[in-house]
């Protein structure tokens, strides 16, 4: 799949924490209705074949709306289900390794917290870098917290698109601007919201704000 820059702006990741009685795709399809432009499908927990489903019916939801659509971690999952690609952290399947089983065509996201890991993740052929956590957030307790100015050295060491995450919300956005990232990625700003249509849109007007401003 060919990304452009507007697939960078607001890139939701799922989490069933909050479905509420909903399912996932019902949300995940609201999330792109209300602005989302890139979805990575993220589970913790799920069993192989129950992963794979889920995988398979959120990637028709995605081609539907020619919405990038990545599995975090799982490179079978990514390959088997047919999702656009995979998203990697520095302790999953390396880079290279991922891009031999899934090919040239296929996206390839990397986690990277310093500059040295994004130059390494570009090099290796990464599509985009994740970077975080910005803020903070108990969504994911094990972060480590990146500062702005290491977020702009990261945006700088690197010609692919770098995106903010962690703990990113409407009130804190601002305090991206000019960092160089392309975007921010975020979930319980989405998913932990009773009208996740609206906080999709309302997300992506500021961010594009920010991006632009
Ligand atoms: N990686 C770094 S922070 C984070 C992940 C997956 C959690 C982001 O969730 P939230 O709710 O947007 O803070
Ligand atoms: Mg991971």
């Amino acid at each position: 799949m060919k990304l452009s820059k507007e697939n960078f702006i607001l890139y939701a990741i799922t989490d069933r924490s909050w479905l509420n009685g909903r399912t996932l795709e019902n949300q995940i399809e609201d999330a792109i209705i209300g602005g989302a432009t890139f979805i990575q499908l993220r589970e913790k927990n799920l069993k192989y074949d129950d992963f794979l489903d889920e995988a398979i019916k959120v990637r028709k939801i995605c081609n539907r709306y020619k919405i990038p659509f990545v599995i975090d971690d799982n490179v079978e999952i990514a390959l088997k289900s047919g999702a656009d690609g995979v998203h990697l952290g520095q302790n999953d399947m390396s880079i290279q390794e991922a891009r031999n089983i899934l090919g040239e065509n296929k996206i390839i996201g990397a986690t990277a917290r310093t500059v040295q890991q994004a130059i390494n993740a570009e090099k290796e052929s990464a599509n985009y870098i994740g970077s975080g956590a910005v803020f903070n957030t108990c969504t994911k307790t094990d972060t480590i917290p990146l500062s702005y100015e290491n977020l702009c050295k990261i945006c700088n060491s690197v010609s692919i698109p770098v995106i903010a995450i962690g703990g990113i919300n409407s009130d804190n956005i601002c305090l991206l601007k000019s960092s160089g990232i392309s975007g921010i990625a975020v979930i319980s700003a989405i998913f932990n919201s009773d009208n996740i249509k609206e906080s999709a849109h309302s997300l992506k007007k500021i961010t594009l704000e920010m991006l632009e401003g």
